[in-house]
């Protein structure tokens, strides 16, 4: 007997249409979530009717299209700001996602504020996203990064990360959750101990809105960076919220047209933001599709989001444990969205090409944080990362393909 909850969540994965498909003869099962979530038909279907009923480009044409395409482009930035808690729409950026978000961020704040000696304090569980803008910032400005250790269950160790805090801290950049293994990092705490010692803060949320409320004035961080793609809604869509008045004191990120107040060959004069952000045409059905995916979400609720996603959480943590050949990596005190695994004598990759042939997507790999895995002493896991539209009986069917992994690699 399936609970309710289960029959609703069924329900949701009915509205995606991708998932209905057989792979080699079997039932999909969507387990890589984390690397990009499926859309809903309302996504897709937003995204069609921008182009069938009102293309057009946006805050530079005087007729009814353009005024149409305008106003959907500038409600989502405030649905964007009321998602996250935001004070103002004005402080909300798109972007092409979070890796641009961080870019953005790295390449104008970080300019303005790091000199000579100063630090940036990143976490050993960080996505290359998360590190390799900084390095580039540091190598720009003479600053150097430094890192913040793990604990053996795979949490940030906090008592490290509050002793490497000093007066040279100028940025701490931080994963919300953890990509490649799940964990939570308690960043309302960490903003709070970076901001008592005078840093500013980012938080890379590509793993976090959404799965759990994110309000941004609450965790009180500076900058905070996210993709459509992982979301719901369609790829090539980001977001970088930044307190506004940083954003008013940060130079251009890229110029072009629709930055700008005034263009002389003399001197240019920038556009307040966000729209000092938002050089060239934007991807204006990204945000159209972005609208509806953040819909799609206030729709399930993040009540029933986080309950539902728990579940399946504590379910796939019971079945892997029945096998004798896999290991779990880490054990944080919170995990969310996304699990690896290793198979004993079974190399990831391995592991992922039969689980394919079982109709299973899972990650395979060192998931964009070498310096992880490094720090974990394994080349690469196995992801299994979900979604709402999965369900318990995904887990079983994973369940039931690692038996087949464990009897081919045993
Ligand atoms: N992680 C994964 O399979 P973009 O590519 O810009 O949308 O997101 C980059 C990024 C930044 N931070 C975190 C924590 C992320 O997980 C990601 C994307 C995918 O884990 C693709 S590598």
């Amino acid at each position: 007997m399936k609970t309710t909850r289960e029959r609703e969540i069924i329900d949701v994965a009915g509205r995606f249409p991708i998932l209905a498909q057989q792979v080699y003869g079997k039932r999909l099962v969507y387990l890589d979530s984390a690397a990009t979530s499926q859309k809903p038909d309302s996504v897709i279907d937003a995204i069609s009717s921008y182009y069938r009923e009102f293309n057009a480009n946006v805050r530079r044409g005087v007729h009814a299209l353009s005024y149409k395409s305008t106003e959907a482009y500038e409600a989502t930035r405030a649905k964007v700001a009321a998602f996250i808690g935001a004070e103002d729409p004005d402080e909300i950026v798109f972007t092409r996602g979070t890796t641009e978000s961080i870019n953005l961020v790295a390449a104008t704040f970080g300019n303005e504020v790091l000199s000579e000696g100063d630090e940036i304090l990143l976490t050993t569980l960080e996505h290359h996203a998360n590190i390799v803008p900084w390095q580039m910032a540091a190598k720009r400005t003479g600053a150097r990064v430094i890192v913040a250790p793990l604990t053996s269950d795979g949490d940030v160790d906090l008592q490290f990360f509050s002793r490497l805090l000093s007066e040279r801290t100028k940025i701490v950049a931080i994963a919300h959750i953890s990509n490649a293994l799940g964990t939570v990092n308690p960043v309302k705490k960490m903003t709070e101990v970076a901001k008592r010692a005078g840093a500013h803060v980012l938080i890379d949320g590509a793993q976090a809105v959404h799965h759990q409320k994110v309000d941004v004035q609450d965790i009180g961080c500076d900058f905070y960076a996210f993709s459509g793609h992982k979301m719901y809604g369609p790829t090539g869509i980001g977001v970088l919220y930044g307190r506004k008045e940083l954003l008013e004191e940060m130079p251009p990120y890229q110029g072009g047209g629709d930055m700008i107040a005034s263009v002389s060959f003399e001197k240019t004069h920038f556009a307040p933001p966000p729209q000092r952000f938002e050089a060239g045409t934007p991807n204006i059905e990204g945000v159209i599709g972005l609208n509806a995916a953040i819909d799609f979400i206030n729709e399930i609720g993040f009540d029933a989001v986080t309950a539902h996603e728990s579940s399946l959480m504590a379910e796939i943590e019971k079945v892997l444990r029945q096998h004798d050949n896999v290991s779990i990596i880490g054990n944080p005190k919170q995990r969310v969205g996304a699990i690896s695994f290793t198979v004993r004598n079974a190399h990831p990759h391995d592991v992922g090409t039969v689980l394919d042939h079982e109709g299973i997507a899972v990650r395979a790999g060192h998931h964009c944080a070498q310096p992880l895995m490094r720090a974990l002493d394994i080349p690469a896991t196995v992801r299994a990362s979900f979604g709402v539209y999965n369900s318990v009986d995904d887990i079983r069917a994973l369940g039931a393909a690692l038996a087949k992994v464990e009897e081919l690699f045993g």
